[in-house]
């Protein structure tokens, strides 16, 4: 059965534009359905010709700074490449020198030695004002010692830092089999992408002498770190610094012929792993480091596998107007079509409507049809996920599935039959990609293993993909759509749901900013999967939003809520954060309260006259805390889906019921 628009609330209500005039203030249905309306028509008019909808993805400048670093590191660097990224970098830069990784973010260190190093390489003099106010801050905080692995690794690229201190990776780690600790595919998707090229690095520690020496980075270059104290031996801290140094003691001894073998197999299994345009993984940093081992290996810049990462290489870049260029750490197009879609047809869109219509078939065109990492785990599962990006076959994640799975079931498609097959190997992948706790994580089932944290090398970011509550929630609301809310399945789900709600009655955000995303995604499914509004957990969810509302009505979220002690709910109100707090408020049967039209009045409030809203604020969460990301249609989508619910009720009901 495809989506038809004759739920129970009937035919959506054609939205007019009559109401604009002789709108009473307090007539906030009305003001609703005139915001909805312009947000539509202004969403519509950023699709695609071939029926996507992709937003900017911004991130922070580390993504830039790497990118122009690779550039020299390959000898590939040119003038207007450089010129374009440094403007970009130094529009970025904050009063105090530094820069952050977030909007409205305090000074961070990587980033700042990352985008100062950048500047040097573009030709800014270390005497230049903003220069030398970026590296006193810099060795006010330590230093280039005090720094994360990452940049460190950067940095010895160049010889402005030493391999002997960084942690070791060796690359016989690929020979590691699936049931040992620490084997590549212990970490998640991501981290492995990284990791696998990195040993290549650890390995031969090449060295590209730089242009300059970067000395004012240093606290003081004279004086050698001292040895940081080893951790006691019971500790976990104090075992992984023991196999750390261990690991330095075998690459003296190590087999010449075994590690030429290990990282040949490292080549082969990044070459495996190249997508057909070129990237990897569909993200930047693996591109990066994929790139600059396989030239370690001998590939040169005219190799079609490095013609073609370069080339993917360079569609990372957004161009700006100003001239400037940014660097975007993914693209979105998958994940924004399917919200895209979504929220039109929430806002009253006909389910035919000849954009809705073109969406569908763009994502059908879309669906993953191979084997990929996942199936390591999962060998007799056959494929039908979607992936986040335009090229990632190897990663089709359960987010974009089921959310892909909501969009479609929201369209009336010319092929039923078409979409029926679709749907079906999404629904049929997604159930069987649960991990054994009954919940989801994003790319990959029973991806808990605590080890690859412990490394020293991993001192940044997530590098495991446990479930989450926000994935699993989209997960338990697409299959109570297609009428499965009483799979056991679906019900373990439902089950592992209640039992990961915060005290406060609020969901950590695992890929949104933060407990109003965990609430506004998983508040949705529980009712969608058969929960009465009246359940006390979706009682302690509303008293919470409610709780944490701002004065203007609108609801917003600091990413300093995932640093103990931040707080939940706090922060400066948003577009998006607003309209998932809705999201959730109009799922519990909140529709007439205080809270609710306040809200709505936000949203109606700050929209601007184009139908469009502002939003600087980061409301993405790549790593919690240390990736943030800024989805340049979040503030679109989310605030119009709000809207559209509140001015038509629930229009979608469902396939299966
Ligand atoms: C929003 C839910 C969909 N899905 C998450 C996808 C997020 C897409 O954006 C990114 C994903 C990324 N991964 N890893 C990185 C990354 C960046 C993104 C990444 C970042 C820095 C470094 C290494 C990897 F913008 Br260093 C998966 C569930």
């Amino acid at each position: 059965m495809t989506a038809t628009t004759d739920g129970s609330t009937g035919a959506p209500v054609p939205l007019t534009a009559a109401s604009a005039t002789g709108t009473a203030p307090d007539d906030i249905g009305g003001r609703a359905n005139e915001a909805a309306r312009r947000a539509t028509e202004y969403l519509l008019s950023l699709q695609d010709p071939e029926g996507w909808w992709k937003g900017d993805l911004e991130t922070n400048v580390t993504m830039d700074a790497e990118d122009l670093m690779l550039r020299q590191f390959l000898g590939i660097r040119d003038e207007k490449t450089t010129r374009a990224a440094a403007q970009f970098i130094r529009g970025e830069q904050r009063a105090d020198g530094a820069w952050a990784t977030f909007y409205g973010g305090p000074g961070e260190l990587s980033a700042t030695i990352e985008a100062y190093v950048a500047l040097r390489l573009a030709g800014d003099a270390p005497e230049a004002p903003h220069m030398a106010k970026a590296s006193a801050w810099i060795r006010e905080r330590g230093g280039i010692a005090a720094s994360r692995v990452f940049t460190r690794v950067w940095l010895a690229l160049f010889g402005w830092w030493k391999y002997e201190d960084l942690p070791e990776l060796p690359p016989e780690l690929i020979y590691f089999p699936h049931w040992l600790p620490l084997n590549i595919y212990d970490f998640g998707c991501w981290a492995r992408q990284t990791v696998v090229p990195l040993t290549v690095v650890s390995a031969l520690r090449p060295v590209r002498p730089a242009p300059f020496a970067l000395d004012e980075l240093h606290v003081d270059p004279a004086v050698p770190r001292p040895a940081k104290p080893l951790a006691p031996m019971g500790s976990w801290e104090g075992a992984f610094q023991r196999l750390d140094k261990a690991v330095r003691a075998y690459r003296k001894v190590a087999p010449r012929r075994l590690r030429r073998a290990a990282m040949r197999a490292a080549a082969q299994w990044i070459v495996e792993r190249q997508e057909n345009d070129g990237c990897w993984g569909g993200i930047q940093p693996p591109a990066v480091y994929s790139l600059i081992a396989l030239h370690l290996l001998g590939y040169d810049l005219d190799h079609p596998v490095m013609r073609a990462g370069l080339k993917a290489l360079d569609e990372f870049a957004v161009w700006r107007e100003d001239g400037a260029r940014m660097i975007e750490a993914c693209q979105s197009p998958v994940w924004d079509t399917c919200l895209a879609t979504i929220a039109l047809f929430d806002a009253g869109l006909p389910a035919d409507h000849p954009q809705l219509v073109k969406a569908a078939d763009w994502m059908l065109g879309e669906q993953v049809l191979r084997p990929g990492d996942w199936s390591l785990r999962r060998p007799e599962l056959p494929p039908g996920g979607w992936a986040f990006e335009f090229h990632n076959d190897n990663y089709p994640d359960i987010d974009d599935t089921a959310e892909v799975v909501l969009a479609l079931r929201r369209v009336a498609h010319p092929d039923p039959e078409r979409v029926e097959g679709a749907v079906a190997r999404g629904v049929r992948w997604t159930l069987g990609m649960q991990s054994r706790n009954g919940a989801w994580g994003a790319f990959d089932v029973d991806n808990t293993s605590r080890m690859p944290n412990r490394l020293p090398f991993c001192d940044f970011g997530e590098v495991i993909d446990p479930p989450s509550a926000d994935v699993t929630a989209h997960v338990v609301e697409m299959l109570a759509h297609e009428g499965k809310a009483d799979d056991p399945r679906a019900r373990r789900g439902v089950q592992w749901l209640l039992a990961e709600q915060e005290p406060s009655g609020a969901w950590f955000g695992r890929w949104g900013v933060n407990y109003v995303y965990g609430t506004g995604s998983v508040v949705p499914a529980l009712v969608a999967a058969g929960l009465a509004p009246g359940h006390p957990a979706v009682r302690r969810a509303v008293r919470w939003l409610e709780a944490v509302q701002n004065e203007d009505g609108g609801w917003g979220e600091d990413l300093r809520t995932y640093l103990p002690g931040g707080g939940q709910g706090v922060g400066e109100s948003t577009a998006s954060q607003t309209a998932w707090a809705l999201l959730a408020l109009l799922a519990a049967g909140e529709r007439e309260s205080a809270a609710a039209r306040r809200g709505v009045g936000f949203l109606v409030d700050t929209q601007r006259e184009d139908g469009s809203w502002d939003e600087p604020y980061f409301t993405g969460t790549g790593f919690p805390w240390d990736f943030s990301i800024n989805y340049h249609l979040y503030r679109q989508v989310f605030p119009l889906t709000a809207l559209g619910r509140y001015v038509h009720g629930e229009l979608f009901t469902g396939a299966g019921r």
